[in-house]
């Protein structure tokens, strides 16, 4: 099973990567076309309006997956003056996409020019180069029919001796034409793979930072020493702050949730022993020497750069953090929890009417709630999380399950008792004891999201005492 694991592990980690730079004079289109690629080829990816995509001063970098290779594109502005930085890029480049305005004749010559600087620099010798007469969706009587943009181009297309090259026709706007031309690009980058190798993708914290200056990742200490709650700045974790926390407890239960967490989980010996996702965080609990088997714990020093690492690369790649499976099952708790409340408003009604309302269903409902408002936001700034389990109306007593950094933890049996015990006690009249389920018997690790109230009910509202805080 290990060796299982570990090949799926560098299966995911170990993959060929080969550049591919944008080019082209301004205004032709490269931006809008690099955010269509990542619409078409990332899964949840939002492209950006065109009316919000404006010149590029710098660069656009954007990462992709096709078939098993990465095809990491590189949009570097068209202006006048960036096109000296050009050159810069060739090196390590291992294709050339050259956009062309089909319906700006005026600047033919211009942009002949500029692809004529660019196949006879010695540094980009046997590159692979497409050029795509962009804009084909326009009815613009200046648009240039693909034959003449080919009767142009194809010449200084010969000068490139044994290179590949092909003119495509494309609309960054519709996306037509965008796929075949990633399929092209892909069947010549591994074609001419001898004469440029791609780079192995090395998950280490420099490269990925580099690329992606502005992720940047923050750790926080927990009470739990074993726990420890990584944030990104820039990036969220799970898609809403209404999206419940997902527990992620072993490689088996990762498989069917999440492949950053079974990344994670697979490291240094499978040494992590949970994982919790919340929207705008994730704790790393790490196994104790128990746990461990040999009375050995993995340092944070250790773990720290590799966790950093994986979950840097795995945002900026705008990989999805959670399995297609597990967001529909997602979606359908959420749709069912949603269907229950218009179910029980109803019902609610019409006990009202009868003047039979069920005071257990409402203590259920005011325990959801506070854990929701008041005890839920205070657990998962200290990096835990909070299910409820069940009310026992007989004894009074909350049934909870504490999650991320508040299992296991020393303090969690403090937390209970003197934090939540006291704030239901203190609300809820009916409430007499909170008690934490270790084990959960239901499988679900997904609670849907509960209604979000700013305030607790009215019935509490004139309180004449200073409640309980966490
Ligand atoms: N109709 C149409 N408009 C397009 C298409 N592609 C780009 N545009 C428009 O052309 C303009 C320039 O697009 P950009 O993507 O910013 O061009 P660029 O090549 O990145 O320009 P620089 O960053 O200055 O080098 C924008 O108004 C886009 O909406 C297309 O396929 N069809
Ligand atoms: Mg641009």
């Amino acid at each position: 099973m290990f060796h299982l694991v570990q090949s799926l592990y560098d299966s995911w980690n170990a993959r060929e990567e080969y550049s591919v730079l944008i080019l082209g004079l301004d205004n032709a289109g490269k931006t809008t076309l690099l955010e269509e690629v990542k619409s078409q080829y990332i899964t949840s990816y939002k492209k950006l309006p065109p009316s919000r995509i404006l010149p590029t001063m710098g660069q656009n970098v954007a990462t992709i997956k096709v078939n098993k290779v990465n095809l990491k594109f590189w949009d570097v502005g068209g202006q006048d003056t960036l096109r000296e930085l050009w050159d810069e890029y060739y090196e390590k480049a291992h294709a050339i996409v050259f956009v062309i305005d089909s319906c700006d004749k005026d600047r033919l010559v211009e942009c002949s020019n500029a692809l004529t600087k660019i196949v006879t620099n010695d540094l980009a010798e046997g590159l692979p180069i497409l050029m795509l007469a962009n804009k084909q969706d326009l009815d613009s009587p200046d648009k240039m029919e693909l034959a003449d943009i080919k009767e142009i181009f194809n010449p200084i297309a010969a000068n490139l001796n044994a290179r590949d090259s092909r003119v495509l026709p494309v609309s960054a706007i519709t996306g037509d034409g965008v796929k075949d031309s990633i399929d092209w690009l892909h069947v010549r980058l591994i074609r001419n793979k001898a004469n440029r190798p791609p780079k192995f993708r090395m998950l280490s914290v420099a490269s990925t930072v580099q690329q992606f200056r502005s992720l940047f990742i923050q750790t926080q200490e927990t009470p739990n020493e074993n726990a420890l709650k990584f944030i990104p700045n820039g990036a969220t974790i799970l898609p809403s702050p209404k999206t419940p926390t997902v527990e992620i407890d072993g490689i088996k239960d990762a498989l069917q949730k999440s492949e950053l967490a079974f990344k994670l989980l697979s490291i240094n010996n499978k040494c992590i022993s949970s994982i919790l996702l919340g929207y705008g965080f994730m704790t790393v609990v790490k196994k104790t020497a128990r746990e461990m088997g040999n009375g050995k714990v993995e340092e944070w020093s250790v773990l720290k750069p590799q966790i950093f690492s994986i979950l840097t690369e795995h945002l900026t790649m705008g990989r999805p953090i959670l399995t297609e499976k597990y967001y529909d099952y997602l979606a359908d708790k959420l749709a069912a929890q949603k269907q229950k409340e218009v179910d029980d408003e109803a019902a609610i009604e019409e006990e009202e009417i009868e003047g039979e309302e069920d005071a257990e269903d409402e203590v259920e409902n005011l325990i959801q709630e506070l854990l929701t408002t008041r005890i839920q936001p205070a657990i998962q700034e200290d990096g835990g999380d909070i299910k409820f389990i069940k009310y026992d109306a007989d004894s009074g007593t909350v049934y909870l399950k504490l999650i991320g950094a508040c299992k296991s933890c020393s303090s969690s049996e403090v937390t209970l008792k003197n934090g939540i015990e006291e704030m239901l006690k203190y609300y809820i009249d009916e409430v007499k004891a909170v008690k934490q389920v270790i084990e959960d018997a239901s499988s679900s690790d997904a609670q849907p999201p509960q209604q979000q109230h700013q305030e607790p009910p009215s019935k509490h509202d004139e309180y004449d005492e200073v409640p309980p805080t966490l």
